[in-house]
């Protein structure tokens, strides 16, 4: 057997992508209320508007989202059903603290997670707990700038306190920040946003705002992780990393060097300031020479050095590839001819997951954790049951990758965990009919819909997986 018998198979997604309730029980706004849905043709570019406020005339697909809020019984029993060990979901912190800097937390708000996490521990389904993604309070955003702002560290931590004093007993896997390196390509102002609750300024120098904001949150990570140990030693809490390996495009050495400096920068900066406790030597060196200077503390760096994580979760979709160009003197990306891409232009890469596995476990030697691997397809509205057989496909290739990344490369990989088990909205598009699920919800991009919920072929599949632990992914 290749995978131990405790290992976590599940399903993974965060609060605002499937609660909705967005004013029930208390809860203040937060960043993913004021984003619309993307538009546009051309399904790899497309963006969500961000608006100032809740706005009328405009759809906010996350306000009702699938109503997990209403239905979160019903939908942990589907989960329970395929066999679910493990199940990811985050604490909306506008449901705890609504404006983010509250001097209590609001009840209804911690009853409502209290519910959640006994119904699933009903079932023999372990928790996993996602602090902070993509949901900050949208008054820390407006009051303070997000994460520029120092002050929201603590506000963060007082958060993150709350939540671990709450369900001490019932929560042992936490996770800090989402993806917190999806936000490095400062091009990108949507990360920034969602990520940090940062809107660039006209004109300012958007690296020295990224660095200042991810020292922020590393702090804030790191002063989680101690105090969260304090509260319960037996407490697992981890990083979380998107990880789109880097292949160079050919072997000219100065590809391998467009390689190292474009990892170094998107991920294994954040990977090694959470893992090993320090700013390592290239970034130092990067920050000499574009002029960046990040205000620290005294004491800072040591609160990076104690709060070091426990393991290493991440989410793995795609591969990207890297050539050097000499007349620009940066890595530029390239597409990859080996590999095929979905419909929205994600790159399929099942070897892409072993090859990550390895360079993880090889760099920091801690346990990791895959919480989010999966495929977003277009499937219509049908009375029958879908037959997502491309979705089967893309699973069991992904499974038999990790299975030999365990078997064969020795890597401690504690479980897997897909993106969005039942339909949820897409974070990048707000589409709802960019599905992920297990199961089928019925509802389209404007909102139409019963929002009935619908076992796809694929259900039946996983659970047999799950059941086998990972020995039979036949179709
Ligand atoms: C990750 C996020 C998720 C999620 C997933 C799929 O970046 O952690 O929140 O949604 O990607 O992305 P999308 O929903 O844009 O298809």
């Amino acid at each position: 057997m290749s995978f131990p018998k405790e290992f976590l198979w599940g399903g993974a997604v965060a609060a605002h992508q499937l609660e909705g309730g967005w004013q029930d029980g208390g809860k203040g706004l937060s960043v993913a209320d004021v984003m619309t849905v993307a538009e546009g043709d051309n399904d790899a570019t497309k963006q969500r508007k961000i608006t100032e406020s809740v706005l009328p005339d405009h759809y906010y697909p996350n306000h009702e989202a699938i109503d997990f809020y209403h239905h979160y019984k019903e939908d942990i029993a589907l989960l329970a059903k395929m066999g679910f060990k493990a199940f990811r979901t985050s604490i909306a912190w506008t449901r705890i603290f609504p404006n983010g800097d509250d001097e209590q937390p609001n009840e209804e708000g911690l009853k409502f997670y209290d519910d959640l996490f006994d119904e699933m521990l009903k079932y023999n389904m372990e928790p996993v707990v996602t602090l902070c993604h993509f949901e900050l309070p949208l008054n820390l955003v407006k009051k303070y700038g997000g994460f520029r702002n120092r002050k929201v560290v603590d506000m963060f931590v007082k958060f993150a306190v709350t939540c671990f004093k709450r369900y001490e007993n019932k929560v042992k896997y936490w996770i800090t920040f989402n993806e917190i390196n999806n936000q490095a390509d400062v091009n990108f102002e949507f990360t920034a946003f969602t990520n940090s609750g940062v809107l660039y300024k006209e004109g300012e120098n958007r690296y020295q705002t990224l660095y200042q904001v991810t020292h922020h949150e590393f702090l804030a990570s790191a002063k989680a992780v101690i105090e969260g140990h304090k509260i319960n030693p037996d407490f697992q809490i981890g990083c979380m990393l998107a990880v789109n390996p880097i292949y160079p495009e050919t072997c000219n050495p100065m590809n391998q060097i467009a390689q190292v400096k474009e990892l170094d920068t998107r991920l294994f900066f954040y990977g090694d300031v959470h893992c090993r406790g320090h700013y390592p030597a290239y970034i130092l060196k990067l920050w000499e020479k574009e002029g960046i200077e990040v205000k620290m503390e005294d004491g800072d760096l040591e609160i990076l050095d104690k709060g070091k994580v426990d393991y290493i979760s991440f989410s793995y979709y795609q591969s990207l590839v890297t050539k050097w160009d000499e007349t620009a003197k940066k890595p530029v990306r390239t597409k990859n001819s080996y590999v095929k891409a979905s419909d929205w232009g994600w790159q399929i890469d099942p070897v892409g997951l072993r090859y990550t596995l390895n360079i993880l476990s090889e760099r920091y030697e801690l346990p990791l954790f895959i919480v989010e691997n999966g495929i977003g397809l277009h499937e219509p509205m049908t009375t029958e049951e879908i037959q997502d057989d491309s979705r089967i496909a893309y699973f069991a290739e992904h499974i038999a990758q990790v299975k030999k990344a365990v078997e064969d490369d020795g890597v401690a990989l504690m479980g897997y965990l897909t993106w969005g088990p039942i339909d949820i909205v897409s974070a990048g598009t707000g589409e709802m009919e960019k599905r992920y699920g297990f199961i089928y919800v019925d509802k389209d991009n404007k909102g139409n819909g019963n929002l009935t919920r619908r076992p796809k072929k694929s259900f039946y599949w996983y659970k047999k997986v799950i059941a086998s632990n990972g020995e039979d992914l036949a179709n």
